[in-house]
Order: structure tokens, then sequence, then C-alpha cells
């Protein structure tokens, strides 16, 4: 295009301009940073890649790819090219870029420290660092929670675990048993420096759904009870969900259960290879728990991945062995035989508290399938942090049952308040006030 435009001569002396950007949801203030930072010269858009995105804010709705296309189209883009990290300053140094555009908010806030990065990468390479004013009362952040609040499509959704797999160091899922709990998971996040931390998604446990109904957690709560409740969870988020599917039940129904999970926009679906009267893992070997053999649990999960309808949804084993009291060799094999048999990731559960099996396992599983994602539930060993998990290979941390086991205690010590005084003043203290809860929910007033 500029060949076309202008002589040889002028290509070679025109200014090269760099902006980096996200452009996931376009609006006016970008196309102003556009604007203005091609009338210094020849354009190059460095475009975030999901991962460089990811440990600072949400993933992006749209892919890559996709935002690579309209960002392209925009007039006065001369190319764009990916930007592998959060900072601007490696593709600075690598293009030597005789300008970089960004608007001036990032004087205050989380991109202070950035700035000053850009500024001396900019003196270094002989650059320029031009601020324009930032246009107010527009941004990527505000849009993003106008998003929210028009919600998601299931398809959308189903794509996002995997995009946060490979975009996340670690995924952090959260158990969500009603509306409420999911929208906590949805809207949180706390800053640590200039990263944003929140939960990527939820985990719909059947622990939590059997104890909220006053049921064991013995497969007694239905697919379709369980639905119900899942339902108002997705009517009032936009995060992945991976569901709880027990033992997956009988192959035949199993098939029903994967078609209904995708069509409803959950993201994956973990299946025990357990048989009989499933009991909760954590009892150990305090019950009987009877392990399915290595075949009929493999012929379960290549049923389900043949009925899934979108390539998006997941299938993932759990293996009981150490539940079961069995060892690290009984394990491995199993998961072998799992991955081979259409696993898209494989759960290891062990309720031991030092963490050692499940550690060994990880190591040696990552060494033999290096890309296929692990799970772990650190319920009993949770003395380890996200960052040891993820040395260990784990790809996604589930808190499985946190939401409930702290709402209960809160719950019973107010009832019993209550009981004690007669009233209902002492338990004040406890309770929400009701201004905050009437207003909790958008749209009640
Ligand atoms: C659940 O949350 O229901 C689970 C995980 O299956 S565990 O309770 O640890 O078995
Ligand atoms: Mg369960």
């Amino acid at each position: 295009m500029l060949v076309l435009n202008v002589s040889h001569i002028s290509v070679h002396t025109m200014k090269t301009v760099y902006i980096g950007m996200t452009a996931d949801i376009m609006h006016p203030g970008l196309i102003n940073i556009i604007n203005v930072a091609s009338g210094y010269g020849e354009l190059t858009v460095g475009l975030l890649v999901d991962s460089a995105i990811a440990s600072h804010k949400r993933i992006p709705y749209l892919t890559y790819e996709q935002r690579k296309v309209i960002v392209e189209n925009i007039k006065g883009v001369a190319r764009v090219i990916p930007q592998e990290t959060w900072s601007y300053v490696p593709n600075l140094l690598k293009y030597k870029p005789d300008y970089i555009v960004h608007g001036d908010d990032w004087k205050t806030g989380p991109l202070q420290q950035e700035r000053e990065r850009v500024f001396a990468a900019m003196k270094e390479i002989g650059g320029e660092v031009i601020e324009i004013p930032y246009t107010k009362g527009i941004n990527s952040t505000s849009l993003n929670q106008d998003v929210k609040a028009i919600g998601t499509t299931p398809e959308i959704r189903i794509q996002t675990l995997k995009r946060l797999i490979n975009a996340k160091p670690i995924v952090r899922i959260l158990e969500a048993h009603n509306g409420l709990s999911g929208l906590i998971i949805e809207h949180l996040s706390i800053t640590k420096g200039d990263k944003l931390h929140e939960f990527d998604g939820m985990w719909s446990s059947s622990l939590t759904d059997s104890t909220s109904k006053g049921k064991p957690d013995i497969e007694a709560v239905d697919l379709t009870t369980r639905l119900q409740d899942l339902n108002n969870i997705l009517e009032c988020t936009t995060k992945p969900i991976i569901f709880d599917g027990d033992t997956g039940g009988k192959t035949e129904h199993f098939i029903f259960t994967v078609r209904t999970l995708e069509r409803n926009g959950v993201s994956a679906v973990i299946i025990e290879d357990k048989v009989g009267l499933k009991k909760n893992s954590l009892f150990g070997t305090e019950v009987e728990q009877t392990q399915a053999s290595i075949e009929e649990f493999c012929y379960k999960i290549s049923a389900g991945k043949k009925a899934q309808v979108t390539q998006d949804f997941m299938i993932i084993a759990r293996i009981e062995s150490f539940i079961c009291g069995k060892n690290l060799e009984d394990a491995l094999a199993r998961a072998n035989a799992y991955v081979n048999a259409g696993a898209d990731g494989i759960m290891i559960h062990s309720k031991e508290k030092s963490g050692e099996d499940v550690k060994s396992f990880c190591i040696a599983f990552k060494q033999r399938f290096p890309f296929v994602p692990i799970v772990a539930v650190p319920t009993s060993y949770n003395q380890f942090t996200e960052d040891e998990l993820r040395e260990w290979g784990i790809n996604i941390v589930i808190y499985a049952n946190h939401m409930l086991r702290a709402a209960y205690p809160a719950m019973h010590r107010v009832a019993t308040s209550i009981l004690e005084h007669e009233r209902s003043l002492e338990a004040d203290q406890w309770c929400m006030p009701i201004k905050q809860i009437l207003e909790l929910i958008p749209g009640t007033k």
C-alpha cells in the first residue's frame, strides 16, 4: 500500500510508530490512538496475545486471530504483529520504532512502572514517547462491565476454558452451588502489584450440590435437578464451568449428559473411575469405594468423546487410585490408558495431607504427556500455593467446596444467636446490612 502512495526514498525515511493494544472491544478511544499514531509515520500495532493479557486482566472475548483481522483492516494500520508480553519493552527493543504512542492515563495507576520502563527503552533506542490525552468516559474496563451485563453464549463460554489453559500459568476455579456464589466468582477481583487476581471459572461440585439440598453425595441428586441449579449460575455469569459428573453413570446415559452439558455451555465434565455406590472421595478408604476396570472406564470416555458435538468441550478423566489406597504405578497406568481413550485432561485426586503422591504423579505424567492438562483438587494438601502446584505441572486448580463450607457456619452462628437471645439484634454484627442486600443485585430497585 505504501509503495503505491509514496516514493521509495520516502518509504525509507518514513518514521515508524508502535502502539500496543488488546483490541477486544473496539471503541472510539482506540480509533483515536490509531489516528494520532498513524499521523507520526508507518504504524505497527503490537497486538497482545492471550497469554500476555491473562495475568493482568480477563482474557479477551475474541481470539487473537479474530482481533488481528479487525485491527489489520483499520485505516492507518500498516501491520499487526504479536506482542507476547504484557510489557511493550521487548517489542520496542526488537523493532526499534521512532515513536511509541500511548494514552496519558498510564501516568497514574498500575501502568506507571511500565511507563518508566518504556521511557527508558525508547531513550536507549533513540526514539520518543508520545502521550496523548486519554479519551474520557470510555475504556475497555467499563465496556467489559457492559458486556458482562449482556451475558454470553454457550459457544463462547465453552471455548473459554481451553483458551485459559493455554493462556494462564494455572487456571483458578472455585466451587459455586447457586447464582449468588456464582456472582462472587464472576465479579470478585483483587489487585496485586500491577496484576489482577480473579477466579477464572466455576466448579459445579457434586458434594456441595447435594449437601445444599440436604442429600448425601452418592449420586442421589439426578442430572435434571443439578441442571436446574446450574441454570441459575449460567444466567448470571459468563465465566466457564467445569461440571462434576461423578462416575458419569451408565455409558448409555453419559452420552446424553455430554450433549446436555455442551448445549448449556459447560466447558468440561470430570468423571471419576469408580463403580457401584459412589461415596465422596474425601472419605478415602474409610468407606468402601470400588474403582472401575481400566477397560470399562476407557469405553465410557471414548463413548463420551464420540457423542460430543463441539470441538471445545472437554472430558476429563479423574483417577481415584490414591483415594482407593492404590499406588503411583496404578495411577500412571490408568492415566496412560485414559489419555489414549481420548480424555482431554486428567484429574488426579488424593486426600493425602503431604501432597507427595499427587506431586510424583504430576511430574511423571508430564514427562510422558507434556501437553495434556492436569487438574488437581487440593482440599487436603492446601498448604501449597498455586505457584507450587504449577511447578508440579498442574494446569487447573479447583477449590472444590469452599463457598458452601464458608456459608454454613456463618448461617449456623446467626441462627444460634437468634435462639440464644430471642431476638436478632446480636446477630446483626454477622449479617450484611439490609441496604447492602437490597442493592446487591442490580435491578432490584
Ligand atoms: C466434589 O466437589 O464433589 C468432588 C471433589 O468430587 S471431592 O469432594 O474432593 O471428591
Ligand atoms: Mg464430587
